[in-house]
């Protein structure tokens, strides 16, 4: 049978549902290990060496976070990041502990590492979720300081854009950058992280599914971690990566439960016009990759060694 038919078939949902008890657990401590969205070498390097230094999964994604937050190359992430269309470069992130612990940001406007301040979120406060004025003040009140985000050569592509000011999100046929991050640390805990500018050029106050918890990332120590990216409309209206968890609690390895999460989508929406991309981990260090179009890759640091992988799609 083929790989499409079988997740197709109704006997995948009949899975036992089935977590790791806590007596299991031990056994399936791993190596520490990191994983992100797209080509993200030195994130992943620099999230590995933080848990090699800490011991925390936690600690990891928000160093892996940082590298793209802080490069002005970068234009889907931070600084860097493409503006929407009135100009303003806004930020989403979000972050996820092991405990179930979790926080975010949206539209926050003027810091280069909303995942900080989503872990500040999720630390210091009694919330979840801060957005806009809330979240900059809130961040300024950490001690985060503001900036202009937008770089000249962000400013000349929204400027080149406005003069047909047309919106095509064709995320990342070619090539796309928000960072999902997930990893395990030195006790076998997981954890996972967002961080984005979100889609070039959308409409003011457009919010996606990167500050989501389960949308864009999600975590539950007894199972794994799942992160997505691409378009993130269909990330939230089908909560991606809380699927691909309860889809790995049901029995699916992290490849499987990746592919029946896209088949969500495309069985109910026009896939063929958008990207979307999972990434997913469990307990035992097993991983797996899977979006709509060709294209979508992720990076891997395991054993001190980092490598770039081509996820398998389900357009040919
Ligand atoms: C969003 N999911 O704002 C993000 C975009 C993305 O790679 O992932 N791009 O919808």
């Amino acid at each position: 049978m083929k790989r499409r038919s079988f997740l197709q078939s109704a006997s995948v949902i009949g899975l036992s549902t089935k977590s790791f008890t806590k007596k299991e657990l031990p056994f399936l401590k791993t190596e520490p290990i990191i994983i992100a969205t797209w080509k993200n070498e030195e994130a992943c390097k620099a999230g590995f060496a933080k848990i090699q230094a800490t011991g925390k999964a936690l600690d990891g994604v928000e160093a892996g976070a940082w590298i793209p937050e802080a490069n002005p190359e970068e234009t889907t992430v931070g600084y860097g990041g493409y503006p929407d269309r009135d100009g303003h470069v806004t930020l989403d992130a979000c972050i996820m502990d092991h405990k179930g612990n979790a926080g975010s940001v949206t539209f926050l406007e003027g810091i280069m590492h909303p995942i900080s301040v989503a872990r500040a979120v999720m630390e210091k406060t009694p919330h979840v979720m801060l957005s806009g004025e809330g979240a900059l003040q809130f961040a300024l009140d950490q001690g985060f300081k503001k900036m202009d985000l937008l770089t000249p050569k962000a400013k000349k592509a929204w400027e080149e854009w406005k003069k047909q000011a047309k919106y095509e999100p064709k995320v990342n046929i070619e090539r796309h950058d928000t960072i999902g991050l997930l990893a395990l640390g030195k006790e076998g805990e997981i954890a996972g992280a967002c961080s984005t500018s979100g889609m070039a050029f959308k409409m003011h106050g457009r919010v996606g599914d990167s500050p989501i918890i389960g949308g864009a990332v999600f975590c539950d120590d007894e199972v794994g971690g799942a992160c997505a990216t691409g378009l993130g409309e269909f990330v939230m209206k089908t909560l991606g990566s809380f699927l691909i968890v309860e889809f790995m609690r049901q029995g699916m390895s992290p490849q499987q439960a990746c592919e029946a999460a896209i088949l969500r989508i495309v069985k109910r929406y026009n896939y063929k016009e958008f990207q979307v991309g999972y990434l997913a981990i469990n307990k035992k260090g097993e991983y797996g990759a899977y979006s709509i179009q060709k294209g979508f890759n992720f990076t891997i640091t395991k054993n001190g060694q980092t490598q770039v992988i081509e996820s398998a799609s389900y357009m040919s």
